[in-house]
C-alpha cells in the first residue's frame, strides 16, 4: 500500500495555495477534487472558461501572469518553460500526482505510433487474466480522482504522451516504448527534447521493474540495456517477443500464429508483441491467444464495422494524414475500395498517389482535399483506380456499397482531417458507422 492516500494528498495541500493551469480533460476532475477538499485553488486558461467550477479564475490573455502559488499543476499541452513561478514553488501535474498516489502497479505505454492500441491490448490481456484494470492517461481518461477506488491488486494501464512525460520524475513499473519517430516538433524545441521526454517513462525505474521496447527502431534500440525486453519483427529475442514470418514467440515459446491475430497489418503485430512482452509473465499464453483472436481494434482505427453480403467495411477515421492512410492501406492484402478526402491542412499528397495505385481498385473522393488526392493519383506511376467523386460522406458510402462485390473491402481512411464537415475524427467515424449500419 502507498503511504499517501488521495484524501491525505488533498489534505496536505490545504495549507498551500494551488494553481491549476489548463482547464481541460486532465485538469477538470482535479480542480473539482481540490475544490471539494477545501483547497485554495486558482484555475487558469487561455480561454475564457471554467465558471461552473466555482473556483477563482484567471482566464484569457495574461492567464500565465503573476503565478505566485505554492504548487502549480500543468496541463499536458502547456510547455513547462512557459510557466514562470516562484523558485521555491512545486511544478507538478495530474499524471505526476497519479504516479505518486496510485496504490497498484502502473504499466505505462508511450511511443510515436501505436500507443492507444498497445495500451488497450495490455488492458484486455490483464482483464483476460482476471485483473481489474484502470485504463487512462492520454487515451482520454484522467485517473487521479479514481485513486481511492483502486486496490493494490488492480493494474493501472496508462498511455503517456511526450507532453505528459516531459516533466515526469517517476517511471512506471512496466514501461513500454512502441517506437520513436519525429513527431510534435511544432511543440518540442527539438527532436532531442522529444526523445528525452519519452525516456522518462523508464529512466527512474527501480530494480525488478520492466522495460519493453522495439529492437527494430534505431532510436528505441539505443535505450535498451541488458534487462530490456525487446520485441522485433526481424530477429529472435531470447528474452522478449519476436516474429518469424508466421508466428509470434516469447523467447522460445510460440504464443500465437499471425493468422489468429484479428488486428490487421504489420504495425499491429508489433503492437501485439509490445503488449505481450509487457505482461506475458502475469497473464500467460491463453490470455494472449484469446485477446489476439478477439480484439478487433480500437474504435476508428481500421475498425471492422460490418460485413454485408461478403463485403467488409472498415472505419479508419483516425487517418487524418497521408502517412496514416498509407499504413491503413498496406494492412490489406488485395486491392480495396477507398473513401478518402477531407479538411485541407496544406500537406503534400504526392506520397499517397503510388500507394493508392497499388492498393486501391476504386477511389471514392469527397471533401476539400479530393482534387489534391486525385491529382496525386493521376501523377503517380502504376495502374490507376476507378475514381468516383461524390458530394458528401453519405453519398460516398452509398457509391462504395453500390460498386462492391462479395470479397471486397471498403475502407474509410480519409488521409485528411475531418474539420471541413465534422467536429473531429470520432464524429466522422461515428457518422460513417451509422451509414454503414443502415445499408440494406
Ligand atoms: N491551454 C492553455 N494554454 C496552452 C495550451 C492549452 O491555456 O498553451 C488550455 C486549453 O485551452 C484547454 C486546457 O489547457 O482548456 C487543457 O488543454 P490540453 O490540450 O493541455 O489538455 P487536456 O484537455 O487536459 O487533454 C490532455 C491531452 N491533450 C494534449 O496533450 C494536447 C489529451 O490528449 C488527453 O487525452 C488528456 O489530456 C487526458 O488526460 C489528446 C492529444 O491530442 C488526445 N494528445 C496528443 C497526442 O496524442 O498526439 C499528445
Amino acid at each position: 500500500m502507498k503511504a499517501v492516500t488521495l484524501d491525505g494528498y488533498v489534505s496536505s495541500l490545504k495549507n498551500k495555495r494551488v494553481a491549476v493551469i489548463g482547464i481541460g480533460v486532465s485538469n477538470e476532475p482535479l480542480i473539482r477534487l481540490l475544490r471539494d477538499g477545501g483547497v485554495d485553488v486558482t484555475a487558469r486558461d487561455r480561454e475564457k472558461k471554467g465558471e461552473e467550477l466555482g473556483v477563482r479564475l484567471v482566464t484569457g490573455d495574461g492567464y500565465l501572469d503573476g503565478i505566485d502559488e505554492d504548487v502549480v499543476f500543468r496541463s499536458p499541452g502547456i510547455r513547462p518553460d512557459r510557466i514562470k513561478m516562484r523558485p521555491d514553488a512545486v511544478l507538478t501535474s495530474e499524471m505526476e500526482a497519479f504516479f505518486e498516489l496510485c496504490p497498484c502497479p502502473i504499466i505505462a505505454v508511450t511511443g510515436s505510433d501505436g500507443k492507444t492500441t498497445t495500451s488497450t491490448l495490455i488492458a484486455k490481456l490483464l482483464e483476460a487474466a482476471g485483473k481489474k484494470v484502470w485504463l487512462g492517461g492520454n487515451i482520454g481518461r484522467p485517473l487521479l480522482a479514481d485513486c481511492d477506488k483502486i486496490s493494490p491488486d488492480d493494474r493501472a494501464v496508462v498511455e503517456l504522451s511526450s507532453f505528459q512525460l516531459m516533466s515526469m520524475r517517476r517511471s512506471a513499473h512496466v514501461a513500454v516504448i512502441t517506437n520513436v519517430a519525429p513527431n510534435h516538433l511544432d511543440w518540442h524545441t527539438s527532436m532531442e527534447e522529444y526523445v528525452r521526454a519519452k525516456k522518462n517513462v523508464f529512466l527512474y525505474q527501480k530494480p525488478g521493474d520492466v522495460f519493453v521496447t522495439n529492437a527494430d527502431n534505431e532510436i528505441t534500440r539505443s535505450f535498451a540495456s541488458e534487462n530490456t525486453r525487446l520485441f522485433s519483427m526481424k530477429e529472435k529475442q531470447p528474452r522478449g517477443c519476436w516474429y518469424d514470418g508466421e508466428s509470434v514467440y516469447f523467447g522460445d515459446e510460440e504464443i500465437v500464429k499471425r493468422r489468429d491475430i484479428l488486428l490487421r497489418g504489420d504495425h499491429n503485430v508489433e503492437n501485439c508483441m509490445a503488449a505481450f512482452a509487457a505482461v506475458y509473465d502475469t497473464v500467460g499464453k491463453k490470455a494472449c491467444v484469446d485477446t489476439a483472436r478477439g480484439f478487433g481494434g480500437v474504435e476508428h482505427r481500421i475498425e471492422l464495422v460490418r460485413e454485408l453480403r461478403g463485403v467488409k467495411y472498415y472505419n479508419d477515421s483516425i487517418a487524418s494524414s497521408p502517412s496514416r492512410s498509407i499504413a491503413g492501406l498496406r494492412s490489406f492484402d488485395g486491392r480495396v475500395i477507398l473513401i478518402a478526402g477531407g479538411y485541407d491542412k496544406h500537406i503534400p499528397y504526392d506520397v499517397l498517389g503510388p500507394v493508392i495505385n497499388e492498393k486501391v481498385k476504386t477511389l471514392i473522393l469527397t471533401g476539400q482535399t479530393a482534387p489534391k488526392i486525385k491529382e496525386a493519383v493521376l501523377a503517380a506511376p502504376g495502374e490507376k483506380p476507378e475514381i468516383v467523386e461524390t458530394e458528401d460522406l453519405q453519398s460516398a458510402v452509398l457509391a462504395a456499397a453500390a460498386g462492391a462485390e462479395a470479397g471486397d473491402t471498403v475502407i474509410l481512411s480519409p488521409a485528411s482531417a475531418s474539420f471541413d464537415r465534422f467536429r473531429n475524427f470520432e464524429e466522422r467515424g461515428n457518422f460513417f458507422k451509422k451509414i454503414v449500419s443502415e445499408l440494406k
